[in-house]
Order: structure tokens, then sequence, then C-alpha cells
């Protein structure tokens, strides 16, 4: 059928790449595409590529769950994730590009007094600031999301939910295509099949441009963006990143009617579940636990929260399963990102947001736009820092992360 849909338009353009930019951007995925959006638009910096090394969205913008929630626990963190989840509400309107953004709440379950207590400090930590977040019994738990198993009998019964109304999904892939589209249209290049190889720096230590797959290209000012490879394309400058690159696996059951109402997650049985609007169950597994870069994972993983889901759910036991993929998430020790100028003069990098970065997509993207154009941190984003690896001044969010790794 869709053959004979001729003369659609490009959605984007696909350019020769120049010799030079302003900006360079290294990663098209949510975030680096969003960066380039923001600095056209805000900034208007329009002389500006966007290099991927495969298709744009393929990363782990294109192979994430999609949870959107900005209820972590640090007033930092509170601070760029609510930009982001403010951002969300507009963005289809801003975009002219429906991004099906639904606010259909996302609840974290307790299983125990220690689930309690730390989801009780995440609520009251996020009401100080502003962010809604509510706790639930058991029973209210079960009245918003009707297929939870209440039994005592379960190995981790539910005793509890911490619950952000405003928190819900959006559809991945339309996330990257927007972004990509409205950059495009005010002339930014989005170059695919391009991957980075080096990072060239003239004698005085400042960035000239990057080595591509496409030859040469020059820019003064280059901000790194690559997720699960961002400690690599960092490492051809000369800088050591502090993160740990991990396979993080998702999978979806074929389609049913409409049962899951919202989002749910357990950081204690590892697995989150939500319904995509296809009518799949989308779920997730916490990641594997040795370091790697393949996009595969382990099939014990994901036996491992299939278990949890269906004992948290057992109306769901006899679903069956249609594929399984994963992406690999760079994580920082403290499990917060680095948006921030580096010790390279015209270097940026936006990375180590883990397992955890889309929802903080459209934020992230507004506020390194202004660092890069500003070569300056945005107030929201001067705190996550790489120094702050040295100093001690982490923002720990562990917990927050709700997904085990
Ligand atoms: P990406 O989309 O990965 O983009 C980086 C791009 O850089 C890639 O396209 C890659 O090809 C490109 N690149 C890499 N190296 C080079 C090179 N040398 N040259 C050129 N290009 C290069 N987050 C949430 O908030 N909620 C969730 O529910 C959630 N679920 C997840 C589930 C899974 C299974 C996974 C894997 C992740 C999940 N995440 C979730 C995390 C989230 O997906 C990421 O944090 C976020 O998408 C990162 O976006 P990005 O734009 O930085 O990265
Ligand atoms: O950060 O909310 C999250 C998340 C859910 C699944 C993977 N990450």
């Amino acid at each position: 059928a869709m053959r004979g849909h001729k003369g659609w338009e490009e959605q984007w353009s696909s350019p020769e790449p120049k010799k030079e930019y302003d900006v360079i951007i290294v990663g098209a995925g949510g975030h680096g595409l969003a960066t380039a959006y923001y600095l056209a638009t805000v900034h208007g910096i329009t002389n500006v590529a966007v290099l991927e090394k495969g298709w744009l969205g393929g990363g782990n913008t294109g192979r994430n769950t999609t949870i959107i929630r900005s209820n972590y626990l640090y007033d930092e963190s509170a601070g760029i994730y609510d930009h982001a989840l403010k951002l969300w509400d507009g963005l289809s309107q801003e975009l002219n590009y429906n991004v099906m953004y639904s606010a259909r709440g996302v609840m974290m379950l307790a299983h125990n007094v220690h689930d309690i207590q730390v989801l009780k400090r995440h609520v009251h930590a996020n009401r100080l600031n502003g962010i809604d977040n509510e706790w639930l019994s058991p029973e209210q738990a079960k009245e918003f999301c009707p297929p939870l198993n209440l039994s005592r009998d379960a190995r981790y019964p539910v005793v509890g939910a911490a619950l952000q109304r405003r928190g819900g999904t959006a559809r991945h892939d339309a996330v990257a295509w927007g972004y990509a589209r409205g950059a495009s249209a005010r002339g930014v290049h989005i170059i695919q099949n391009c991957e980075v190889t080096g990072v060239k720096r003239a004698p005085n230590g400042a960035v000239m441009g990057v080595d591509t797959t496409r030859g040469f290209i020059g820019a003064k000012k280059v901000g790194v963006v690559a997720a699960g490879h961002s400690s690599v394309i960092m490492n051809m400058a000369g800088v050591r990143m502090p993160l740990e690159s991990y396979p993080l696996q998702a999978l979806v059951s074929e389609p049913v009617k409409p049962v899951v109402p919202c989002v749910v997650m357990s950081n204690t049985v590892h697995a989150y579940i939500s319904q995509s609007d296809k009518g799949e169950l989308v779920i997730g597994a916490g990641t594997d636990q040795y370091v790697s870069y393949s996009q595969t994972g382990g099939l014990h993983i994901l036996q491992h929260t299939l278990d949890a889901i269906c004992e948290m759910f057992p109306i769901f036991t006899r679903m069956k399963m249609l594929r399984s993929w994963g992406g690999i998430v760079d994580v920082t020790p403290d499990r917060s990102p680095i948006l921030a100028k580096t010790p390279v003069p015209g270097l940026y990098v936006n990375c180590g947001w883990g397992t955890g970065g889309f929802k903080a997509t459209p934020g992230s993207g507004h506020v390194f736009a202004h660092t890069i154009a500003r070569d300056d941190p945005h107030p929201i984003n001067a705190p996550f820092t790489i120094e702050r690896f040295r100093t001690g001044r982490l923002i720990d969010e562990a917990a927050a992360a709700a997904v085990a790794h």
C-alpha cells in the first residue's frame, strides 16, 4: 500500500556535509536533535550539523519504553526533569508534530517497609519542589490500575505506591522526527550514516572539528550527545569520562485491548509496564550486570522480568511476547547526567542519562543549546558537571532511577 503514495514531502533534507559549521552535534538521538532545534529556534544559530553514524532516532531514543516523570529526589534533578516535563506538555504544539504525550500517571510500587520509606521521602521532597507526587494505599493503587495483584501471598506483596499523575508516556520516534523536521526546516544539516571517528584539536588545545567516515568536518564548537558511546568519542578528544556502558532491554507483547491504564514501575522486582496505543504491553527490565556494547542483552534478565510481571499481573501469564531488543545506556556513578563544558575549549558533553534520559529530552536539549550558544551553562544544568565526581558534590539519584543497575 505504501508504494502507491507518491510525492510525499521529505520530513527533513539529507544534504552533503559542508567543510565547516558553527556547531557540530555528534549523535542524532532525541537529545542531539533537540539541541540543534533549540540552537536554531532560541539562539538563532542555524549553521549546525548533526552527525549520526546510523539513522536518526535509531539509538536509545528509538529503543526506550517512553516513561516520562520528574519525581527525582534532589533539587538539582527536580530542576532539570520538571523543566522537561513542562516542555512535554506543549511539545506537540511547539513542533506542530504529534508526539503523543499522554499524562496517564506513573505509579511506583512499594513491596516492603524500606520501599515505603524511600518512596515517601521522594513524595515529600517532590512536593517541596512543587512537583506532584502522592502516596497511595494498596487499595488506591489497585483502583488506579485494576489488573494489579494485591494478594498477600505474592513473594513481594504490594504495600503501597507513589503516584505522579503528570507522568506518562510519549511516542519516542515522533519526538526524534519532530525535532529533526523542525531543525531541518530552519537550516540545520542532519547527516546520517556519518560516523565520527576522531576529534581534532588545534595546537592551543581547542576543538577544530571532527574526522568522520565522510571526511573531516570543521567546527569551533562540538557537542557530544552520543549516549552509550559518549565515553568513546570523548576519549578521541583525550577526555576520560566517569561512565560505564551497559545493555538495557525491553520487550513487547502481542497487542490486546486497553487493560493497563497507566505506567507501573517496581524497582524491587525489577520490572515496569505500560500499554502502547497499538495495544502492546511495553515491558522493561533492569540492566545487564556487565558492561558491553552489544545491543542484545542476556535472556535470563528478560525471564526474570517476566516472572515479576506475572506475579504483579497474573492476568498476563498466558500472553505471548512478540519481540525484545536492547540499547546501550551510559551510567554515571551517581546516576545523574553530565551536561557541561569540558576541559577542552569548544567541546561540550551531554551524556550519562543512563536508563532514564528519554523523559528529559526537551529540557536537556533546551539547556544544552544554551550552554553551547553562550559557552556558559544554563542555571538548570550548572550542577551537572564532570567535576562533581572529583569534588564529591554528587547528585545521587540511584533510588529515583527506579531501574535496577
Ligand atoms: P540516543 O538516542 O542513543 O542517541 C545517540 C546517538 O549517537 C545514536 O543515534 C548513535 O547512533 C549516535 N552515535 C554514537 N556514536 C556515534 C559516532 N561515533 N558518530 C556519530 N553518531 C554516533 N528513559 C526514560 O526516561 N524512560 C524510559 O522509559 C526509558 N526506557 C528505556 C528502555 C531501554 C530499553 C533503553 C535502552 C533506554 C531507556 N531509557 C529510558 C533511556 C533513554 O532511552 C536514553 O537515556 C535516551 O533516549 C538517550 O537519548 P540520546 O538522544 O542521548 O541517545
Ligand atoms: O527512567 O523512568 C525511567 C525508566 C523507565 C524504564 C526505563 N527507565
